[in-house]
This record gives structure tokens, C-alpha cells and sequence, in this order.
């Protein structure tokens, strides 16, 4: 990729919204409020909303259009919104942003690619905001997504609280990241979530997001089959199938799902840990359509020429350190759970995630230059990091996307394109990506409470 044929992506994406003959400036206002929310019968919660729901409320824009979104902070305490997989200017883009308690922010930004997206908080510490329930979907529509029989977006969280809805302290299983003991989709658990209801021989389109602070979140369809289209927003030049979609905090995955079951049966898309709470009913009418075909449009990708050859401009070995553990003698089998349910999450600090050793703001500046191909390999040490701490890193770039080079030394069947990779523990992956905007750009592991431990540092973009 060069300049060239980024000016020809703004060619394209100008064409194709000039096509949809809608471009046209949209106007959208977001109240940061605390509300009690409801996630089943008799199960509320006092969460932190856009708009007084959880998700918040979903922007829906198109490629070109410009977005002007008034967001009032009617919280107690300073927040920001990032948009997280859009690549706008700098200054609109989150984390410099402080939005104090009573003001309001206007953030104005064109978003440029179709796909989905989604918004929170990246005010640090962040991991009490977007686990409080700050966080929304933003869709930039494609002309084919409405020929679908449906357009659904799920966003998968996780809380944790007591029997009352309480928010309680720490960690659900005993580790050092917060996992919850109550699964949401869109807000509710269990018996609250709402089906999907669907006519033998419709397609529908499906958009997952994960906005869970730690949990990957991993769903089986029954009887059926996902065809998976998009990753990360990113329409694939070659969709294949699965009845499994997994997803790391920070990852959207989108599916055609094919109604190709028996009118007036119950299948259901279900969590792997479904006692947490999710599982999307997904109901028959009677009856049948005639089979929709698939409107989806491949695009022309290509495996970028000389990334695969060059060698890393940048090498990051992330990791997990128990070093102030260790010190005080209660690394190992000592029982961290009970430690860190017992001592709360000030005991957090005890911990240390690092790039290279170092802890953000210490960890050292990637500086590279405006529409010069870089290339990145990062290292997942956590296998091998004292402690034994052993887990996934979803890796996540601020201002541009990135190729997916290889993942353990495997290159993909086919190009990748996306802004956040699971860096598989004791593994390794290349990445090739172009800035196009200038600045100071985030790149962390989006397990927050890695995040905010200093498993960050920042792309200098020239
Ligand atoms: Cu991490």
C-alpha cells in the first residue's frame, strides 16, 4: 500500500457514496447519565448509559456522511468517548479528550468505510466506565446491508454483581481480570433476551460485538450455520462458514444467517458458558419465503506486496508480570483469587502489564512516518513470564486498520484486514499497516484492566 492506492480508497468510498445519494450531515446528542437498569425481572442494576439504555444509542451513519455528535457528561466524574475501528482525525479520536463533569463535547468526524463499529469510554482508568455499561454500537450502512430479510446487532457484556444487582468488587473466577457472573446480549440475561425471529428462506444479517472487559465470548448456532463475512468491519474477499463464532474483547464479527430451518421450530445461538446467561432464542414463524440470495459484495483484497518478506520495523513482546507479587512471597499457587477478592482491586497494582518490559507511560513511542508501510510483530510472553499467568492479548490500533500478516508464523488463507488481534499466549503475530492521519495514536491490549495496568503505548504518526 502506498499513497496511491490510498487516495484510490478515497476515490472509492467518495463513489460509492455519491451511489447511496444519501451522504448527508447527521446530527446526534448523548446524555452520559447513571440509570437503573433492568437485565431480567427483578435484576437491575445502576449502570452507566449513552442515553439511558445499555448499549447505548446506536449511530447509524454512511461512508461520507458528517457525523456532528453532542455528548453531554452528566456523570460525577470526567469521561470521553473513542470510536473505536473508525480512523478520524486525531483530535476526534478520544483519549486526549476530557469531558468534565456538566460539559459538553462535540465531536465531528466522516466516517469513510462501511462496517461495524462500536463507541466507549477511553477515559483511564477505563475499565470501571465500559464495565459499568458505557458502550454502543456505530454502524456505517452499506447500500446491500438493506437488502437483507434483517440487520440485527448483538453487543455480548458481562457484569458482575450480587444476588440484588450490586456491583460487586473484584473478579467472578479467581483471576486477576474482572469476569462477571451475569452474560448479557444487548443489555439483558436469559430469559430477557429478546429472539430473533425469523421466515423459513430469509437471510439475515448479524453484527456481534464484543464489549466485555475481559471474556471472550464464544457462541454455537443449533442447526444452522454462520456464514462469516466480516471481520472487524472488514468485508472478506472469501466468506466461509462455521457454526461457532468466537470473539475477543474489542472484535466485531458479522454473519449472514440463512434460515434454512423447520417453520415454527426453536434453535438458539447459545454462549459457551451458558449458565452465565446468553443464549438468543431464535424462533420460526410458520410458513416460508422464497430463499434470499446473499447481497453480499466481496471486495478486491490483496495480501499487501513486500509485507510478508520485510523484516519488523517495530517488535513488542507483551506480558503479564507478578513482580510484586513474587516479592512479597505469594506468587505461584498461593491462591491470587482469594488474595484479590479479599484485598479489592487496589491490589491490582500489584501486577504489572507490560510492551517490552515497561509499563505505560515508561513504555517506549513507535515513531513512524505518514503512508509508509510498517510492519509490527508482536510477542504474547505470557507463557513464559513468571506467575503463570497464561492468556489471550487482543491487541488493539488506534487511527488505522492493519493487515494480518501471520499468526504464529501462518499466514492467513486470505488478506485480513482489523484493529484488534488476540495474540494468542506463548505466540506471536505480523501485522502491516499505513497511517493516514497524523498524531499520537493508541495501541493496547483492550483486556482493560491490561490496558489500564500499562499494557499501552503509542503510535507517532508524521
Ligand atoms: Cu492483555
Amino acid at each position: 500500500m502506498n499513497r496511491f492506492s490510498l487516495s484510490m480508497a478515497t476515490v472509492i468510498v467518495g463513489l460509492s457514496a455519491l451511489g447511496a445519494a444519501t451522504a448527508s450531515e447527521s446530527t446526534w446528542k448523548i446524555d452520559i447519565s447513571q440509570t437503573e437498569w433492568e437485565l431480567a425481572p427483578g435484576l437491575k442494576t445502576p449502570a452507566w448509559t449513552y442515553g439511558g439504555t445499555v448499549p447505548g444509542i446506536p449511530i447509524a451513519a454512511r461512508p461520507g456522511d458528517q457525523l456532528r455528535i453532542e455528548v453531554t457528561n452528566k456523570l460525577a466524574v470526567p469521561t470521553n468517548i473513542h470510536w473505536h475501528g473508525l480512523v478520524v482525525p486525531n483530535d476526534q479520536d478520544g483519549p486526549a479528550i476530557v469531558i468534565q463533569p456538566g460539559s459538553t463535547f462535540v465531536y465531528s468526524f466522516t466516517p469513510r468505510e462501511t462496517g461495524t463499529y462500536w463507541y466507549h469510554p477511553h477515559f483511564r482508568p477505563v475499565l470501571d466506565q465500559l464495565d459499568r455499561g458505557l458502550y454502543a454500537p456505530l454502524i456505517v450502512l452499506a447500500p446491500e446491508d438493506s437488502s437483507y430479510s434483517g440487520d440485527r446487532t448483538f453487543v455480548l457484556d458481562d457484569w458482575y454483581l450480587d444476588a440484588r444487582g450490586k456491583r460487586l468488587p473484584g473478579t467472578a473466577d479467581g483471576e486477576m481480570e474482572r469476569f462477571g457472573n451475569v452474560e448479557t446480549v444487548n443489555g439483558k440475561t436469559g430469559q430477557a433476551i429478546g429472539p430473533l425471529a425469523v421466515t423459513r428462506g430469509e437471510r439475515w444479517k448479524l453484527r456481534f460485538i464484543n464489549a466485555s472487559t475481559a471474556a471472550i465470548h464464544r457462541l454455537k448456532v443449533s442447526g444452522h450455520r454462520f456464514r462469516i463475512t466480516h471481520l472487524d468491519g472488514h468485508a472478506l474477499a472469501a466468506p466461509y462458514e462455521s457454526d461457532t463464532i468466537d470473539i475477543a474483547p474489542g472484535e466485531r464479527v458479522d454473519a449472514e444467517f440463512v434460515a434454512d430451518g423447520e417453520p415454527g421450530a426453536l434453535y438458539s445461538i447459545t454462549s459457551d458458558r451458558p449458565d452465565l446467561g446468553i443464549s438468543i432464542p431464535v424462533v420460526y414463524g410458520n410458513g416460508s419465503v422464497a430463499r434470499v440470495p446473499s447481497p453480499f459484495v466481496p471486495p478486491d483484497l490483496r495480501f499487501l506486496p513486500g509485507a510478508q518478506e520485510k523484516a519488523p520495523d517495530f517488535v513488542l513482546r507483551v506480558a503479564t508480570l507478578m513482580g510484586g507479587m513474587m516479592q512479597m512471597g505469594m506468587g505461584g499457587s498461593m491462591g491470587m483469587g482469594n488474595m484479590m477478592g479479599s484485598m479489592g482491586s487496589s491490589a491490582m497494582g500489584m501486577a504489572g502489564w507490560t510492551i517490552n518490559g515497561k509499563s505505560f507511560p515508561e513504555t517506549e513511542a513507535l515513531n513512524v512516518k505518514i503512508g509508509e508501510l510498517v510492519k509490527l510483530r508482536i510477542f504474547n510472553d505470557d507463557a513464559v513470564t513468571a506467575g503463570g499467568h497464561r492468556m489471550d492479548h487482543p491487541i488493539h490500533l488506534h487511527g488505522t486498520v492493519f493487515q494480518v500478516l501471520s499468526v504464529d508464523g501462518v499466514a492467513p488463507a486470505q488478506p485480513i484486514l482489523k484493529d484488534t488481534i488476540p495474540v494468542p499466549a506463548g505466540g506471536y503475530v505480523d501485522l502491516a499497516f499505513v497511517m493516514t492521519e497524523s498524531g499520537q495514536w493508541m495501541l493496547h491490549c483492550h483486556v482493560i484492566d491490561h490496558e489500564d495496568g500499562g499494557m499501552l503505548t503509542v503510535v507517532n504518526a508524521r
